[in-house]
């Protein structure tokens, strides 16, 4: 039996443009999920995993499968339909899970012929089974797995072409924060992989460079951290000699022996959502946790940074109370509090979130003709209404505080400061070049989006 698994490219995403900007070719991520998912598939069935991200397969010249999976985050659904629709129309079975899956159910299950809801460990075998059988059902739901179900992710399938490996040591995340899907798709139960398997599977992976893809790699009580601490000391103790990158809270600087155990694990480069300048920002994505008492932000990202860890910053712009000037705002604060680099996006209202509640009943989403619009939900393009910001407005926001952050002093003075400071230089070069290169080309992206879309009603 072949099963091929899919991962749909969306060309409007600026990291895919390898063309374009060199350095994004660093920044093309495995689709740890579906690597996941051949873990899970039982001996007997032939597996390709298609990462669309790589260029364009040739769908026709490539054998006959007898079941094909796909994955899709919301963005990348339109083309996740195409693909679906190729296949069905050689009467290929398609079954299509993930993230999009999940939250837009009823409009899914009328593309595909079976929909697999949730993590897929509890259920996959089954569905498998009867698709073997012919006889796959329209709906299958996986719940949220037990940790200790998730296999070692199939790291000798592709194994080339990508800078970076991936790898999951944790999944959901308590602090719900109203844009974020995390919580509402993988609950609100720290749930934490056994130190064995992950330290494990660490070793299965071919690349030096690790994605930690967990979205809150140490959690946010005492004993989460307190787990974290008991993990880099064993991936240190087994001397991976690998270097990895992951995404955390600002707590994540509020232990001196946390920083040091990670940085002796290999950490190079941490992830940390800011989210928002201002108090009342915070207060009205929910993200009550950036304001506790007495939180330094400057002085905490020293103290990351001095065990020769790099701190990207992630902001959003489009809140309510963000106002004309919010994007230099969100530079100079960056700036201050001495970040490395910064990721930007657009509020986005993504589907099973608070905001997209919040939005939808306030008839605030502007781009609203589902499923071709999805393509836009990617962060990168201002799609709902904005409290204080017309859609010229918010852009000139974005490109004011791309250009007054990547500036090209800016970004030579910061990666000068990485190689005094012996702060992983070449990550940040990468980082700041492909950051700096793309939005360069957003620039050009949104010229067009203005013309395709500033008729529309906002
Ligand atoms: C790593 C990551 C990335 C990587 C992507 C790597 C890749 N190609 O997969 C990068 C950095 C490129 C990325 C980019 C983006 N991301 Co992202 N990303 C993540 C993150 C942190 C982890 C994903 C992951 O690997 N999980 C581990 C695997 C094992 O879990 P999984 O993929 O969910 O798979 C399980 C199930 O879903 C299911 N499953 C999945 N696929 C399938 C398919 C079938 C057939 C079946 C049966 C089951 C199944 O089985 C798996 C095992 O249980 C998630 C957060 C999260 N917790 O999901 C956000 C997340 C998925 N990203 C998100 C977003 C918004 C984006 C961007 C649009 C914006 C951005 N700038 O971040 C872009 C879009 C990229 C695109 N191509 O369109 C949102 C998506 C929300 C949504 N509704 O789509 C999430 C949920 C984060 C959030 N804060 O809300 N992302
Ligand atoms: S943004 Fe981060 S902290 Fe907030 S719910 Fe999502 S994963 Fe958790």
């Amino acid at each position: 039996m072949r099963l091929y698994l899919i991962n749909p490219a969306n060309p409007l995403v600026s990291i895919l443009k390898v063309k374009e900007s060199r350095w994004n070719r660093y920044r093309v991520w495995k689709p740890l999920g579906l690597m996941v998912l051949a873990g899970l598939t039982p001996p007997g069935w032939e597996i390709s995993i298609v990462d669309e991200n790589l260029g364009a397969p040739d769908y026709p010249a490539m054998p006959r499968p007898d079941l094909v999976g796909i994955t899709a985050f919301t963005s990348q659904a339109n083309r996740a339909y195409e693909v679906a629709d190729y296949f069905r129309r050689l009467g290929v079975p398609v079954v299509l899970g993930g993230i999009h899956a999940t939250m837009c159910l009823d409009e899914v299950i009328n593309r595909v012929d079976s929909v697999v809801t949730g993590e897929a460990e509890g259920i996959w075998a089954q569905v498998l089974e009867d698709a073997r059988h012919g006889s796959l059902k329209r709906r299958y739901d996986g719940g949220l797995a037990e940790i200790g179900d998730v296999p070692f992710a199939r790291h000798d399938l592709l194994a080339t072409g990508y800078a970076f490996g991936a790898i999951q040591t944790t999944r959901g995340c308590p602090l719900n924060c109203s844009f974020c899907s995390v919580t509402a798709f993988n609950g609100a139960r720290y749930r934490q992989r056994p130190i064995a398997d992950v330290v494990r599977e660490f070793k299965l992976i071919r690349e030096k460079r690790v994605l930690v893809v967990d979205d809150n790699l140490i959690g946010t009580r005492p004993e989460h951290i307190a787990r974290a601490k008991d993990l880099f000391r064993a991936m240190a103790r087994a001397d991976l000699r690998k270097e990895w990158v992951g995404q955390a809270t600002i707590n994540f600087a509020d232990d001196e022996e946390l920083l040091a155990l990670a940085a002796k694990a290999g950490c190079k480069g941490v992830f940390v959502g800011f989210e928002s300048p201002t108090p009342e920002g915070l207060v009205e994505i929910g993200k009550k946790f950036n304001l506790l008492k007495g939180r330094d932000f400057r002085a905490s990202v020293r103290r990351v940074q001095r065990h020769h860890i790099l701190v990207v910053g992630s902001f959003i712009i489009g809140l309510d109370v963000d106002e004309p000037g919010i994007g230099r705002h969100i530079a100079e604060v960056a700036r201050q509090y001495g970040v490395d680099s910064i990721n930007v996006g657009f509020l986005t209202p993504l589907p099973g979130t608070r905001l997209w509640d919040r939005m939808k009943s306030e008839d605030r989403l502007a781009l609203n003709t589902f499923p071709q619009d999805w393509k836009y939900y990617t962060l990168t393009f201002p799609v709902a209404r904005y409290k204080h910001l017309s859609l010229d407005g918010i852009i000139e926001e974005m490109v004011a505080c791309d250009r007054n952050f990547y500036s090209t002093p800016r970004i030579l003075r910061r990666v000068w400061r990485n190689l005094w400071q012996r702060r992983a230089p070449l990550i940040s070069l990468v980082a700041n070049l492909s950051y700096a290169g793309n939005s360069r080309l957003d620039s050009k992206v949104y010229a067009d989006f203005k013309c395709q879309q500033g008729n529309r009603d906002w």
